[in-house]
């Protein structure tokens, strides 16, 4: 079955303790105030694809809670809530579940001792690349894999060993539909044979992370060549600059969980 297109963005404005967040370079500073606006220029971002956007309040305590895509994988009508591999993430998920539950998704919750960050979920149809990562552990891939085949029976879950640098398979590819990826060409993926796959140059892997609708895709600005490739395929672009948030590791979609709500309740 194709996926319904996104009705709904949830996303979650940056900490005040952003500058704690977690893989930010020694001697990098990030500018709150900037990273705020940035973040407030991908929401009208997503205002503009036609999405109705959820905001959650930001959560003082949590420095890495705006990547509220590390915190749930959407499968049609349902959502897995996922158990964050970083300690220091665990509790973000709860918000996001219950924003997901009010648009009428059906929840299912990780259980310890398994580990997933949505960032290493790379769903192409009804095909999941997982990363076999640092945040993401045997047990996470094996509940994502029952996640995935009681929505549909003939869902498959394919692990990828990440290259170590990698904090998450989807730093460097991203879905562009069901059966069309993007991607940095330095990065081995075993797709199935439907699957087509948009190379770009290694030197603009951090634009291989775009958030695409049918209505159109954000890319990273500033990726002439990626913008290149993308409007050759036929894909309308939209550029953003979140250069605030790549500081502490953070692309463009793990700033929202997109999904089809099946019933549109909330406020
Ligand atoms: C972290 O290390 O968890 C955050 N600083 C960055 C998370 C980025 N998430 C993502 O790309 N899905």
């Amino acid at each position: 079955m194709p996926t319904r297109p996104p009705t709904h963005a949830i996303v979650r404005a940056p900490s005040p303790r952003l500058l704690e967040a977690l893989g930010q370079d020694p001697g990098v500073t990030i500018d709150y105030p900037l990273a705020l606006a940035q973040h407030a220029t991908y929401v009208d971002a997503l205002h503009a694809l036609g999405l109705t956007v959820v905001e959650l309040p930001p959560l003082a305590d949590f420095a890495d809670a705006c990547f509220v895509e590390d915190t749930a994988v959407v499968f049609g009508d349902a959502a897995l809530v996922t158990r964050p591999g970083a300690p220091s993430r665990r509790g973000e998920e709860q918000t996001v579940a219950q924003a997901l539950a009010e648009l009428g998704l059906d929840l299912t919750f990780m259980q310890a001792p398994a580990t997933l960050d949505g960032g290493d979920v790379l769903r192409v149809g009804n095909v999941f690349l997982v990363g076999r990562s640092a945040r993401t552990n045997a047990a996470g891939i094996d509940a994502l894999e029952r996640f995935a085949r009681q929505v549909d029976p003939d869902a498959r879950v394919v692990p990828i060993d990440l290259p170590p640098a990698l904090l998450h398979l989807k730093c460097h590819v991203s879905a562009l539909s069901d059966d069309t990826v993007l991607a940095a060409r330095a990065l081995p993926l075993d797709l199935p044979a439907h699957v087509r796959r948009l190379d770009i140059p290694d030197a603009e892997s951090f634009a291989a992370n775009a958030v695409a609708t049918p209505a159109g895709v954000l890319v990273a600005a500033g990726h002439p060549r990626t913008a290149e490739v993308l409007a050759a395929a036929g894909y309308r672009t939209r550029p953003i600059v979140t250069s605030e948030l790549a500081k502490a590791d953070g692309s463009l979609t793990c700033l929202s969980v997109l999904c089809a709500a099946p019933r549109d309740g909330h406020p």
